[in-house]
Parts: C-alpha cells; sequence; structure tokens
C-alpha cells in the first residue's frame, strides 16, 4: 500500500471514464475520508459529487459478505466447486459455446484479463461479452473502421487547448463533470466556443453557445452534410487526405447526396436552418476542433455510422492527433477501455487483436500455450441473453453488472435468467440480477481490491486497497482464477496476485507486435510488485523501444496500408417509427448524482435529495395533450413492457420526445426502470442496442391516494401500484400510492406500517376514512416511524418528520401533540431539493441568498458554498437566480 502524507493512499474514483484520482484515508473509527488527488493528471485535486461522497459508500450495509448456494450461505470450497463442476459438465455435454461470462467495465484491466483468457483461450468459446457492448461498442466498431484499431487519438489536454468544441449525444456536465469543468476553466481564458447537439435541453447545453436540439437519431445527416459543407467552403485538407487516407471521394459523394443543402438537413433534423449553417461556418472555421462523444451517438440502431459520420469530417480537415483537435469518444465506466484492451468484447481477442486474422488467433494462442483457443467471436450481449433465454447458453456467469435492469426488454433477459440451467454471479451486493443465482460468489469491491483502469484518455491508474476485505469477499480475478484451476487450467491461471495479471497482459501486448499495434505497454512486462505498488498514472502506449507517443493518429494509422479511411455512411431512419398508438419517442439517460442501477450511489442520503424519485420529463406541449401535470402518477409502455413515473413537465424537451433515467429498479421502486421498455434492435456492425429511442405510449394512472412511509426500517414494500424509496438520515423514506379506493389504501399502508409493541402509538383516522396518520415512538420517545396517508396533493410535506428521524431524539409534548397533524409546532426552515450535493445546499437557502442581494454564482458561492467544488450545480443556480425578479432582492 502506498502511503502518503496523513496515511492517505492514492486510488482512482469508481465511477466516471474520467478516472480521477482519489487520496482515501481511514480514522481508526473506520470512518473513511476522500479527497482528489493533486498529482493526478485526470482532475489535479478536484472530485465531483459522487466522487467526493464516496468515503460515504464504503460501509458494509447492504453487503453480501458469503458465498451462497441456492440462496443459502457456503464455503468457498463448495461454491467455487459448483461453478467449477457445471461449467465443465456443461461444456462436456454440449460443447464450449453452450457457456458464457457477462463481465463489466466495473471490473479491473486484471480481473478482465483472466475472465477473457479462461473463456477464449481455454474454454475456447468467444462467449464472453460486457456490459460495454450496451455502452462503448459503437465507438469501438467506428474506430476500427477508420483508423484499422480502436484508438482514442487525443489526450483531455486537448479540450483545454481546443478553440471549439462539439459535445454530440454526450451530457458531459453531468456524466463527466471533472472534464466538463477543466473545458470551462479553459473557456474562461481562451473563450473556447461550446456546441451541443441533443435533442435534450441538458445541463450542458445550459453553458453552451450553440444548442442543437436534433431529432433523436439523425446525427449521421447533420454530419454528411457538413462534411458536404467542408468541400464547399474549400476547407478540406487536400495533402493529408492524399497522403493519410483513403475512401474520401466516395464517402463525400454519398454525404454530397445525403446532405444536398443546409436547408434540407436542418428540415430533417428538426433544427433552425440558421442554426445548422451557424454549426458549419463555425467548425469550418476553426482549426482547433474537438468533437466529443457519447452515448447519444453510441447507443443507436446506426451507432457506428454516426461514429464515422464525425470521424470523415476529422479526416477530412486534417484535425486528428494534434493538439486541441480530434474526434474524442468519452468513455463512461471507470475500465470500460481497460475491458477493450484485454478483448472483453465478444468480437476481440486479447490486447487489441480480433477473430479476423488468423495469424493473431495462433499468436495468442502461442502465446497463452491455448491450443483449444476460440476461433471466431462470440455472441454480442442482446444475442447472448436470447440464446440463454432459447436454452442454448446453459451455463452462465455474471460479474459486476446488472443486467436484469440495465439490458433492453429486461423482461425477456429476466425470463432468461429464470430459465437458465445455472446462473452465477459475482457482485458486491444484492440486486434485481442475484435473484437468479444458484451461486452467489462475494466479490471484493472500490477501496478494498487492487489492480489497474485506463481513462478515456488512455491514462492507466492504480486503484489500491485501503480497507481490509471484509466477511469472506474476495477480489474477482482470485475467484475466476480458483475456477479455472478447477476446471484443469491450473498453469496458466496461477498468479499469485495482480501484478503478475499486469505483467502477462504487458507481454501479450507486446508480443510480436512490431508497431502493427498501437496498444503496447511492453515496457511494463517486467515491472517489479514494487514498481506496480507505486506505478503513478501514465498513458499507453509504453513500447520496449523508442519515445511513447502521447497523441496517436498524427500521420500513420494502424491499418495494413498506414492510411485511415473514410466510411462513406448514410443516414437511415430510427429502428421503430412512433405511430397513432406510442407517439412519443422515450430518451432515457443519466442525472447528476446517480451512479447506474444505483447499488452505491443510492444508499447515500445527499446523492439521492436532488431527483428523489424516477421522474418522467415531457414537453408542456405534449403533458397538456395527453392530460397530464406535474407530480401525475404516469405509466409508459412500448412494445416491450412498462414503466411508472412521475411526471416533471419541462421545457427543456422538445415536443413528440420524452426522457425517463436509466437509474430505477426493483431496489428502489415498484416499476421505476426503464429496461424492460428499450427495444433490443442493436447496430448491425457493433451489436449495441438503441437504448436512447423507443416508441411509447404514456397515460395518467387514476391514482386515489397517496402515502409517505418514514422509517428506521429498510423495506421492499410489495402490493403497490408505485412505491419509491430513499435513503434518509436515520433510515428511509417510501412514497406510496395507489389506485384502490383511499381506504384500501389505508389498509394496505398499515401493513407495511410496523404495527409491533411499541411504548407509543399514536394514531388517527379522519371521519370520511380519506386520511390516515399514525407515529410510533421508541422507548426512549423518539420517532422511529411515521406514516401518512392522504388523497393525492393533500399530504403535508414530510421534512419536518424526516427532521425528527435524523435526530434520534425523544420527542417533546408539544412535537408530540403535533405528530398527528404530521406539521412542525413552529415553523422550520423547509429543507428543498439540494442543489448542491457536493457541500449540501438546497434550493431554499440558495433562493434565500439571491433574495439576500447575492445575484451571481460567484456570490452564492461565497454565501454558501455552493457550486464551489465539482461546479456540476452552476447551471441549476444560474437558473435559480434568473427566476428570482430582481426587485425580491432589493
Ligand atoms: N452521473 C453519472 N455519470 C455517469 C454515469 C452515471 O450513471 N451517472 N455513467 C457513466 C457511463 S457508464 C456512461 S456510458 C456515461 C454516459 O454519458 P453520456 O453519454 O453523456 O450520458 P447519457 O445521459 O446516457 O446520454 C447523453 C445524451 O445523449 C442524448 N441523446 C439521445 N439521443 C440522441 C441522438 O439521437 N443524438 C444526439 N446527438 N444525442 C442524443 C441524450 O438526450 C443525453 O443527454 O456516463 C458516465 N458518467
Ligand atoms: N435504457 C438504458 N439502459 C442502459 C443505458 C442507458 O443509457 N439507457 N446505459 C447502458 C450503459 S452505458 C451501461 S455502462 C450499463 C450499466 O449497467 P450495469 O452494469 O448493469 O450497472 P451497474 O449498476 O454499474 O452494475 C454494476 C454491478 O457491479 C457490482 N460491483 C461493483 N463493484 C464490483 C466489483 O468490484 N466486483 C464485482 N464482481 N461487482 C461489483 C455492483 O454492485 C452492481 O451490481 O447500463 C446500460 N443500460
Ligand atoms: S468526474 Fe466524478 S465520477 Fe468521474 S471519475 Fe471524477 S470524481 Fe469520479
Ligand atoms: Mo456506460
Amino acid at each position: 500500500m502506498q502511503a502518503g502524507p496523513r496515511s492517505e493512499v492514492k486510488t482512482t474514483c469508481p465511477y466516471c471514464g474520467v478516472g480521477c484520482g482519489v487520496l482515501a484515508s481511514v480514522a481508526p473509527s473506520g470512518e473513511v475520508t476522500v479527497r482528489g488527488d493533486a498529482d493526478h493528471p485526470a482532475n489535479f485535486g478536484k472530485l465531483c459529487s459522487k466522487g467526493s461522497a464516496l468515503g460515504l459508500t464504503t460501509g458494509l450495509e447492504g453487503r453480501v459478505l458469503t458465498p451462497e448456494m441456492g440462496g443459502k450461505p457456503a464455503s468457498w470450497d463448495a461454491a467455487l466447486d459448483l461453478v467449477a463442476e457445471r461449467f465443465s459438465e456443461t461444456i462436456a455435454r454440449h460443447g464450449p459455446d453452450s457457456v458464457a461470462f457477462y463481465v463489466s467495465g466495473q471490473l479491473l484491466t486484471e480481473d478482465y484479463y483472466v475472465a477473457n483468457k479462461l473463456m477464449k483461450g481455454f474454454i475456447g468459446s468467444g462467449n464472453i461479452d460486457t456490459n460495454s457492448r450496451l455502452c462503448m461498442a459503437s465507438s469501438v466498431a467506428g474506430h476500427r473502421r477508420a483508423f484499422g484499431e480502436d484508438i482514442v487519438p487525443g489526450l483531455y489536454e486537448d479540450f483545454e487547448d481546443a478553440d471549439l468544441v462539439v459535445l454530440t449525444g454526450s451530457n458531459l456536465a453531468w456524466c463527466h463533470p471533472i472534464l466538463y469543468q477543466r473545458l470551462l476553466a479553459a473557456r474562461e481564458k481562451r473563450g473556447t466556443k461550446i456546441v451541443v447537439i441533443d435533442p435534450r435541453r441538458t445541463a450542458t447545453a445550459d453553458e453552451c453557445d450553440l444548442h442543437l436540439a436534433i431529432d433523436p437519431g439523425m446525427d449521421v445527416l447533420l454530419f454528411n452534410g457538413l462534411l458536404a459543407h467542408l468541400e464547399r467552403a474549400g476547407i478540406v485538407d487536400r495533402s493529408f487526405v492524399d497522403a493519410s487516407t483513403t475512401g474520401f471521394a466516395e464517402a463525400l459523394a454519398i454525404a454530397s447526396a445525403d446532405g444536398s443543402s443546409i436547408a434540407d438537413v436542418a428540415q430533417r433534423c428538426g433544427l433552425a436552418e440558421a442554426d445548422v449553417r451557424l454549426f458549419y461556418e463555425l467548425f469550418a472555421a476553426t482549426d482547433h476542433t474537438v468533437t466529443v462523444y457519447s452515448q447519444g451517438v453510441n447507443q443507436s440502431a446506426h451507432g457506428t455510422d454516426k461514429v464515422n459520420a464525425i470521424i470523415n469530417c476529422h479526416l477530412a480537415t486534417g484535425r486528428i492527433g494534434r493538439p486541441g483537435m480530434g474526434p474524442f469518444s468519452v468513455t463512461g465506466q471507470p475500465n470500460a477501455m481497460g475491458g477493450r484492451e484485454v478483448g472483453g468484447l465478444a468480437n476481440q481477442l486479447a490486447a487489441h487483436m480480433g477473430f479476423e486474422n488468423p495469424v493473431e488467433i495462433d499468436r495468442v494462442a502461442r502465446f497463452w500455450n491455448a491450443p483449444d483457443i476460440a476461433r471466431k467471436p462470440g455472441l454480442k450481449a442482446v444475442d447472448m441473453f436470447r440464446a440463454v433465454g432459447e436454452g442454448r447458453i446453459k451455463a452462465l456467469w455474471i460479474m459486476g453488472t446488472n443486467p436484469a435492469v440495465s439490458m433492453p426488454d429486461a423482461r425477456r433477459v429476466r425470463a432468461a435468467l429464470e430459465a437458465c440451467d445455472f446462473v452465477a454471479v459475482s457482485d458486491v451486493t444484492r440486486n434485481d440480477t442475484t435473484r437468479y443465482a444458484d451461486v452467489f460468489l462475494p466479490a471484493a469491491t472500490w477501496g478494498e481490491k487492487s489492480g489497474t483502469v485506463t481513462n478515456s484518455e488512455r491514462r492507466m491508474s492504480r486503484q489500491r486497497s485501503f480497507l481490509p476485505l471484509p466477511g469472506e469477499a474476495r477480489p474477482d480475478w482470485r475467484i475466476i482464477c480458483d475456477v479455472a484451476r478447477r476446471m484443469g487450467f491450473d498453469a496458466a491461471f496461477d498468479f499469485e496476485g495482480p501484478a503478475a495479471i499486469f505483467r502477462e497482459h504487458a507481454a501479450l501486448s507486446a508480443y510480436e507486435n512490431h508497431g502493427e499495434r498501437l496498444f503496447d505497454i511492453g515496457a511494463l512486462e517486467a515491472i517489479s510488485d514494487a514498481d506496480y505498488e507505486t506505478f503513478a498514472p501514465r498513458l499507453w502506449p509504453q513500447p520496449r523501444a523508442g519515445e511513447p507517443s502521447r497523441r496517436l493518429l498524427g500521420s500513420r494509422f494502424p491499418t495494413q496500408d498506414g492510411r485511415a479511411r473514410f466510411v462513406p455512411v448514410r443516414q437511415e431512419g430510427v429502428a421503430l417509427n412512433v405511430d397513432a398508438s406510442r407517439p412519443i419517442a422515450l430518451n432515457t439517460g443519466r442525472l447528476r448524482d446517480q451512479w447506474h442501477t444505483m447499488t452505491r450511489t443510492g444508499r447515500v442520503p445527499r446523492l439521492m435529495s436532488n431527483a428523489p424519485e424516477p421522474a418522467l420529463e415531457i414537453a408542456p406541449e405534449d403533458a397538456r395533450s395527453l392530460g397530464l401535470k406535474d407530480g401525475d402518477l404516469a405509466r409508459v409502455s412500448s412494445q416491450y413492457g412498462f414503466a411508472r413515473a412521475r411526471v416533471s413537465v419541462s421545457e427543456a424537451q422538445k415536443p413528440g420526445n420524452a426522457f425517463l433515467p436509466m437509474h430505477w429498479n426493483g431496489q428502489f421502486s415498484a416499476n421505476g426502470g426503464v429496461g424492460p421498455l428499450a427495444t433490443p434492435i442493436t447496430d448491425p456492425f457493433s451489436g449495441q442496442p438503441e437504448l436512447k429511442h423507443v416508441p411509447v405510449e404514456i397515460s395518467r394512472e387514476a391514482v386515489a391516494w397517496a402515502g409517505i412511509l418514514i422509517t428506521r426500517r429498510e423495506l421492499r414494500p410489495t402490493g403497490f401500484v408505485h412505491w419509491t424509496r430513499r435513503p434518509a438520515d436515520g433510515g428511509w423514506v417510501y412514497t406510496l400510492s395507489g389506485t384502490e379506493t383511499p381506504d384500501e389504501g389505508i389498509l394496505l399502508c398499515r401493513l407495511l406500517f410496523d404495527a409491533s409493541p411499541r411504548s407509543q402509538l399514536v394514531e388517527y383516522t379522519d371521519r370520511r376514512g380519506l386520511t390516515y396518520r399514525a407515529a410510533a415512538l421508541d422507548a426512549d420517545g423518539a420517532l422511529a416511524e411515521a406514516l401518512l396517508v392522504a388523497q393525492p396533493g393533500q399530504l403535508p410535506p414530510g421534512d419536518w418528520l424526516e427532521t425528527l428521524l435524523a435526530s434520534g431524539e425523544p420527542l417533546s409534548s408539544t412535537e408530540r401533540m403535533a405528530l398527528l397533524s404530521g406539521r412542525s409546532p413552529v415553523p422550520v426552515a423547509s429543507v428543498g431539493r439540494i442543489v448542491c450535493s457536493c457541500f449540501n445546499v438546497d434550493v431554499n437557502r440558495i433562493a434565500a441568498s439571491v433574495a439576500g442581494g447575492c445575484r451571481t454564482i460567484a456570490a452564492i458561492g461565497q454565501a454558501t458554498s455552493a457550486g464551489t467544488n465539482c461546479g456540476s450545480c452552476r447551471s441549476e443556480i444560474r437558473k435559480i437566480i434568473d427566476e428570482i425578479p430582481l426587485h425580491a432582492a432589493e
């Protein structure tokens, strides 16, 4: 363990692909504190709201710390034996393609390396795929088509050296907050122009110079039109195109036919002609341009074409591989990039080698001494789960991902898991997927495990453990190697630890590599255990000889002829069209303070309070025509399934489009998850599903009663049309509602209420049976639980009761009297929605400061600290300032 001053351990944030350096320390009490690592070149000491709250997520609540078989505790030996036995047996009877691994960008490179080696090298099947299929697969495929290898050419500093940054399908302000703050800081100095292309007006769009609210799925046309414009404007870099590329003429011909005039492009993309012209002229005029793309591009039935349409414009202008310019795919997960390096995707082999070339297959087989190596690609995620459902895959091992929630057509995925003969799950906690596990393998998680991750700019950093392994939890690499040895592959999996695995990974990257593969970290193949321990963040490549290049793809490309390829692409329609029965296009994505299926962030009260419930954002026009208003409960259904969420009418939505966050699931709501709605239609090249677009019908649920339960207990309510839960200081808050009659609703809620003998129980029912209130106090007279049920819109706010729960103090007699009204006996400053989660500052405090005269973000920052850490809430603060008229401050 590397000890710095104050015994801080240098590690890396386990959330997004920015890959920020974190200094973690553990107090004798066990309390974990984190701060940004000023020496880390990704974040130079800053952390966003999620990173800053990491210390609150290392507790053991909710963890599963013993192996389980059939839901019952088991020994490691028994659990590992069973996994090895069932996999070996299935392979012996049905062949290697009857088994599969579904893994994750949450795994460290070393975990990922051995998982891939076991499946492809020794089981001899390509059937290992990863949640990166839902995330980065289109970028990988687009990079391989254009460059010959999956390469992100640029560095974060290019965001700072650019004069124009185009963000397409990326909500960088929320999803890569620290990188976004670097961009904004650079803009202060050099006046960088920012263009955002996104159907929604996101927090990122709030701060930009030009927002193109493109119709969903139309990015190919917009960039084809741009390519045609660059030619017309005489901006094409002929010498670069001639010397370093092929296929320009054909790509241009198709692009010009597709996007024949700016007026036509604008009309078909649902944009104003003047805006499209402005974007094209800005792009044409600005040499230092970086185009950033993420899930609005990747998660599409034409995601690979979108990637290539973007890259074509950069190749045409020669704006690649040089400071301040280039196409830049930002990665999502902490180790999305590391997974790509080791070949975690079913259609890749290892170390950026693939199945297309038999020489590469033989090379990897020789290196691994694995004569039975897979010789063809395996099934990609959507096809893999289809094969599970059809019984072609009979044994499945899921590691570090929650497909029952995050896969499209999740109902089918759940049915497939239910039907599968044998499912093993390695996870750290129970989630919607673990209920299907025949064997649960308790993995170590962030803070407990060690290894490397690679961020969006190809920078490898160490995650280091600073906590002991809790209970019987083990790191993933070890679990995988233990199973491999039990399957008879002893020699190939005899690793002492992550450093040994890393050395082998580095050696494979350099094996028979004379510069053909840019992914080469051969310089690290003999790294000592001590140097691995102190390993400082560094970029790849790191070849054995020669100076490593920092930026890649300046002139030579890793194709056979050394040239980049223009890929001719044509705009296609979205996979499924809206129609009269399903008139709204549903888009899904991320919220600022949540991480994926909420297994970590969903336990931190302050991260839950900015958006406590799943909310369906919908344009005012659509809300009107559908008869919906703010706070209504909506039922959203696609041809695959349905979800329920609160309506939030929002000007940020384009008419005809709605948005649901991807995070909610069965642990946090009744039916708040988007997985059952999403379509399993995939991009033909990458196999990535179209997660950003599905036609839906939206209707209002006839809610007849609403309830709120505030309690110390963690529950999973059942039998409710709608429930959600969130953690609060001292317990949990449940919202409940239903379409039954109010008295039936009250009955249902009372079943949830803890009726066990208490020192005091107070209860109130109104005569008409429409309202019910109850509170239970513990032996000391402190509030243990409170339930309020009323007609929709009639519930008193729960803040005061939440404050009582958090205080844990015995109630005064006036407070006890007031319990039955649910309202505080004395006026208390009500705590509103949290705006700044880094410093826990709510909307009311900010509004009060504005009213008190703070009219700038900086002044609010001085008065309340809000917005002074990660800055992700600054656009929200600006909105609050704008909404409060000036005279209020006088
Ligand atoms: N807070 C937070 N940050 C995260 C994560 C998280 O869970 N929470 N997850 C991480 C992961 S794994 C990932 S992959 C990244 C994702 O990071 P992003 O890709 O930035 O996030 P998303 O919200 O999925 O989608 C981005 C935007 O694409 C837009 N979009 C939808 N359809 C289209 C279209 O047709 N064209 C265009 N141009 N845009 C479209 C959406 O409206 C959305 O605003 O975030 C990472 N960072
Ligand atoms: N509709 C819709 N669906 C989407 C998306 C979308 O935008 N819209 N986005 C897609 C994208 S980009 C992504 S990346 C996926 C994410 O979806 P998932 O991968 O399903 O989401 P996570 O919640 O990150 O799941 C990670 C799991 O790993 C566990 N875990 C954490 N650390 C460790 C560890 O060290 N070892 C092990 N073994 N387990 C660990 C956690 O407890 C958790 O259960 O969702 C995809 N699905
Ligand atoms: S931007 Fe935030 S979530 Fe992403 S790595 Fe940095 S601290 Fe973690
Ligand atoms: Mo992702």
